[in-house]
């Protein structure tokens, strides 16, 4: 079996990290962006878009949070309580409606309307998504996103804020977590617990 995506984090490390910690056997395929232009071009990929999960005998599957509540589960990293299921299902949309502002301003060509749009992500959505992150954190009550341990939504989550904070993107803070000490905390806890389950 391959996971197939780009070599960035992206909407594939979740899935990376899941199947990893669960020990499952996996190509880790990272496509430049004309490798991906030719299959999507030669009509390989079974929605033009990436991450897919492809199986030896050529099924492909697909959609990002699909494949990571499937590799969740073969990690034990979704909760069996159905409520917090759901409550990591609802974080994994949420975390995706956040990804997409942040698409989007990646993918427009216009300068003018990509700082307009950072300025944007900066003063209003990233505040207003971390203050109801730490809300989350706080009704959760035990360190993570949801339930007592780390899940999926934790890891979706840490990837898309390192994204946000780690300098690559033109108007955007890297200190933007100093404002919420508690997700500073939590995202040092998922990394610890990270670097501690997945294999050397
Ligand atoms: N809803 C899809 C979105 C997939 C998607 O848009 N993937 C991006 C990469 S993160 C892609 O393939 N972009 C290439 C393009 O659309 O040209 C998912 O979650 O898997």
């Amino acid at each position: 079996m391959r996971l197939i995506y780009f070599d960035f984090p992206g909407r594939g490390e979740a899935i990376r990290d899941a199947l990893r910690m669960g020990g499952v056997a996996f190509e880790d395929l990272r496509l430049s962006f004309p490798e991906f232009q030719a299959r999507r071009a030669a009509g390989q990929l079974p929605w033009d878009t990436l991450p897919v999960l492809e199986f030896d005998d050529g099924r492909q599957l697909d959609q990002s949070n699909a494949l990571l509540r499937w590799a969740g589960a073969e990690a034990g990293l979704t909760p069996v309580d159905p409520l917090d299921a759901l409550r990591v299902d609802a974080l994994l949309d949420n975390i995706e409606d956040y990804g997409t502002r942040l698409s989007v301003s990646i993918r427009v060509s216009d300068e003018a309307v990509r700082a307009a749009l950072r300025a944007e992500l900066a003063e209003r959505w990233l505040p207003e998504w971390f203050r109801l992150l730490e809300r989350r954190l706080a009704e959760a009550g035990r360190g993570w996103l949801v339930g007592a341990a780390l899940s999926i939504a934790d890891l979706k989550a840490v990837h898309l804020i390192d994204k946000l904070t780690n300098g690559s993107l033109a108007g955007l803070r890297t200190d933007a977590l100093d404002d919420f000490p508690q997700l500073a905390a939590w995202r040092q806890r998922v990394h610890a617990e990270r670097a501690r389950r997945l294999p050397a």
